[in-house]
């Protein structure tokens, strides 16, 4: 049964509709309410906030808070244009805050720097083109220049800005995956044999429990609610593991249900929160398996799957061993947890006969990120939990289209079949060494080895970790090109030739020689879907990102075999060079105009597994986790509030933690404060030791709250200074955001707080 209960605290609820009638205030109503309309209809846009998929697209309100709060961000009547930049230098603007630059509104013409004023000038687009073209051509070898992607691009551009890239010469494809996800990507195939999440929605409708690892559904992906307020009102559990208390895993009320509205009654979602330390979650996942081991020892062998364990898997035996050799208090004192703790979750799995695993950026931004996500594995294989209805791996990803970008092949280390399909359907030579990752990139520019930078969306400069490092790498080079909706720091921090180009975003109507087009997009659970902006776009002077890269091919590459220009008339042409070249899409044009999409067949979910050894492999966790250093015993991590979206911030407030119209906080537990004898509300410098030197984020107030003791929160991008580039995953590159070992001291000045809102 689920339980129903009144509570003014759900996740959801009144505040949410109120939230979202701010927001379109803010952005001007009309054109913004008219937005969310349209949005994850069969016909309309895809939701710019988050990859969670859709029921079918058929509900009339399919959008959530926050992706209202995104849609109006971006479907926003205000834009800057020349006047605006003459108005301010570069320098000037480089003083605003991130929350400033951006709500000034949508660029509205493309633009180049000029050096003399200090300020962005309009340039013709064919001009910037050209300059692109030559700047390109004068580097010592393609791979001195680097091309980032951010998730929000679609199918259509991101195959055609990837095949423009591999023309020209390099695999350099950093994009925002590497800060993201891409542990999954990486782990993944080596323990399933796919990069991707195995289950569908279906499968949750079905399943016998939900495990939950580092994830803030409530904030980050509010239309999972949903999914999981079914589960709940199933009478299956939720089990959490957080080291923060999150609303949105504890209560949801739907603002979509008006009996519930009316009657305040919320649904009850995590049945059992647990509460480990921060980067402790490989002892975590070791404990609970040890647990199932021990348990189903003591039943005879009778709990887990060993019959999938012997026909499916290899590696049980040395999974087995390390677990074994693993002692109990070491476990327990490392991550937090109690011996009950651990056996109440194992009782948990055990009695289910599905069990999905669902994670996020808790797992996957450490250092040990992909070790990690191979320990959500091993813990589903050892249950037979993947491949069959209710069960199966659930990695959450962040931008609306960023596993679809991985499809399409922004991959900086593309699969030789790939490479294979691309030459034959195109003409093109590919280049076959790898390319950087994000945090390579970085390197690489500060080497002075990179000399341009082109961005298809995002937010580069306070995106990538350790600000000192990424905004000296950008001021090394000769030329930074940004292909953007709005203006950002990334904008602000050139020393060489920079341009802005501004695009259509997911809303915009996009017509093409050829008509109206629409674009495609994958979600988290690899639906492949249409999206058909409808809103006339705030400048007659906007390209969609395909014409963008076009036009940067056509004057870069004038011997193609392409024809770049003929491409982009329609995008079904797109479509049919995709179908070539990507397993999976056959008949695509036809396929993604039926409603609602198509599925892509992922083979982990059929039992195919496409690993070396052609099995599932257990990978027990290799390496040790990282001590304390002396002197800095807390360890830090870094989390997104309410009202933002990565490093847009729409708002200073953070509803579900209780915090209001201020960003200048670090959580911290009661014990914590008692232990260092220091008050609530009392302002603190944050002191890292990271990359051999002190880092110091000064004036932070504490705030007590509900996270695990030795642990400590503060918001991305804020607390970026402390994290150095070396904090990564040495496997995938992956910045280890989530776990800075930081040390407080009260801080001496009050006034050396960041700015407020
Ligand atoms: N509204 C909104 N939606 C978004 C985004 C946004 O910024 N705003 N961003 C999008 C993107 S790109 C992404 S990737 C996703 C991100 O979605 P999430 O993965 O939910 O991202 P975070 O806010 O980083 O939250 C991480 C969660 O992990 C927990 N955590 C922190 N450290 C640890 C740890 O060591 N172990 C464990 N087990 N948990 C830990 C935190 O308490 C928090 O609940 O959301 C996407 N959707
Ligand atoms: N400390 C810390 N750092 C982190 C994280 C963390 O948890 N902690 N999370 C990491 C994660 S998961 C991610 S994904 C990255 C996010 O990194 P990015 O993807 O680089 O950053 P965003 O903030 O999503 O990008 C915002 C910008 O995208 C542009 N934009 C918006 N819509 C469109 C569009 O439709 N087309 C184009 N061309 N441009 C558009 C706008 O100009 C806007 O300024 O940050 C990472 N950084
Ligand atoms: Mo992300």
């Amino acid at each position: 049964m689920s339980n129903e209960r009144d509570s003014k605290a759900a996740a959801g609820g009144w505040a949410a509709l109120v939230a979202v009638g701010r927001a379109l205030r803010r952005e001007g109503t009309l054109t913004a309410g008219r937005a969310l309309l349209h949005t994850n209809q069969p016909d309309g846009f895809d939701c710019p906030g988050c990859a969670w998929p859709d029921p079918r697209h058929t509900s009339s309100f399919e959008f959530c808070e926050n992706g209202a709060k995104a849609v109006a961000w971006e479907a926003t009547d205000r834009t800057i244009d020349a006047a605006f930049f003459a108005r301010h230098t570069v320098s000037e603007l480089r003083q605003q805050s991130d929350h400033w630059l951006e709500a000034q509104g949508r660029l509205t013409q493309p633009l180049r720097y000029n050096r003399a004023s200090d300020r962005y000038e309009p340039i013709a687009w064919d001009e910037a083109f050209a300059l692109i073209a030559s700047q390109l051509r004068a580097l010592p070898s393609p791979d001195a220049a680097a091309f980032y992607t951010s998730g929000r691009t679609s199918n259509e551009a991101a195959f055609l800005y990837q095949l423009m890239i591999r023309e020209f010469g390099t695999n350099n494809m950093p994009d925002c995956s590497n800060l993201c996800h891409e542990a999954s990507s990486i782990g993944l195939p080596q323990s399933i044999g796919v990069g991707k999440g195995t289950v569908t929605l279906a499968d949750f409708d079905c399943t016998g429990a939900v495990f939950s690892f580092g994830h803030n559904p409530g904030t980050n992906h509010p239309r999972m609610l949903a999914t999981l307020q079914a589960v709940a009102r199933r009478g299956k559990p939720i089990v959490v593991f957080n080291p923060m208390r999150e609303r949105g895993l504890e209560r949801f009320r739907s603002p979509k249900e008006p009996a519930a509205m009316l009657t305040g009654a919320s649904t009850e979602l995590a049945t059992h929160y647990f509460q480990p330390r921060i980067g402790s979650d490989p002892l975590v996942l070791q404990g609970l398996m040890k647990r199932l081991l021990e348990l189903d020892r003591e039943a005879g062998g009778q709990l887990l799957d060993h019959e999938f364990i012997t026909t499916h898997t290899n590696g049980y035996a040395l999974l087995r061993e390390q677990l074994e050799s693993l002692d109990w208090p070491a476990l327990c004192s490392g991550s937090g947890l109690s011996m009950d703790e651990f056996t109440t979750a194992a009782e948990v799995y055990l009695g289910a006969d599905s069990v999905i695993a669902a994670y996020g950026m808790g797992i996957t931004q450490h250092r040990h990120g992909t070790g990690n996500v191979q320990q959500i594995a091993n813990l589903l294989l050892l249950g037979g939990h993947i491949g069959r209805p209710g069960a199966g791996i659930c990695p959450v990803r962040g931008h609306s289209n960023v596993q679809g970008d991985r499809t399409m092949g922004i991959n900086e280390r593309p699969p030789a079949d790939f490479l294979d399909r691309l030459e034959q359907a195109t003409g093109i030579r590919a280049p076959r060494e790898s390319g950087c990752t994000v945090v390579e990139c970085i390197e690489r520019m500060l080497a002075g080895q990179i000399r341009v930078l082109i961005s298809m969306g995002g937010n580069f400069a306070v995106a990538a970790p350790d600000p000192e490092a990424t905004h000296a790498a950008l001021g090394r080079l000769d030329l930074l090109v940004g292909i953007h909706t709005k203006l950002n720091r990334s904008h602000l921090l050139h020393r060489g030739e920079s341009l802005i180009l501004p695009c259509l975003a997911r809303s915009d109507r996009d017509v093409q020689a050829g008509g109206e087009q629409f674009v495609t997009v994958e979600d988290s659970m690899s639906m492949v879907h249409a999206s058909r902006g409808f809103r006339k776009p705030v400048s007659p002077q906007l390209l969609s990102e395909p014409a963008i890269v076009a036009g940067i091919a056509q004057a870069l590459l004038p011997g193609s075999p392409l024809r770049w220009a003929w491409l982009v008339e329609d995008y079904d042409r797109i479509r049919e060079l995709i179908a070539e070249v990507v397993p999976g899409f056959g008949q695509f044009n036809e396929r993604v105009r039926s409603p609602g999409g198509f599925h892509l067949r992922n083979a982990a979910a059929h039992r195919e597994w496409q690993t070396v050894t052609g099995r599932a492999c257990f990978i027990p966790f290799a390496g040790s986790l990282e001590q304390a250093p002396a002197a800095y015993p807390l360890r830090l991590t870094t989390v997104r509030s309410h009202d933002q979206y990565n490093t847009t911030i729409y708002g200073h407030d953070d509803r579900y933690r209780g915090i209001r119209g201020r960003r200048d906080v670090l959580f911290i537990s009661a014990r914590d404060l008692e232990t260092l004898g220091l008050a609530a509300g009392t302002r603190v410098d944050v002191i890292a030791a990271a990359g051999g030197r002190e880092r110091r984020l000064p004036g932070l107030e504490l705030v007590e709250y509900a996270i695990a003791p030795g642990s400590l929160a503060a918001y991305y991008p804020e607390a970026m200074p402390l994290i150095s580039l070396e904090a990564h995953d040495p496997t995938s590159r992956t910045p280890a955001y989530k776990s800075t070992w930081v040390r407080l001291t009260p801080s001496a000045s009050a006034d050396l707080a960041p700015a407020g809102p």
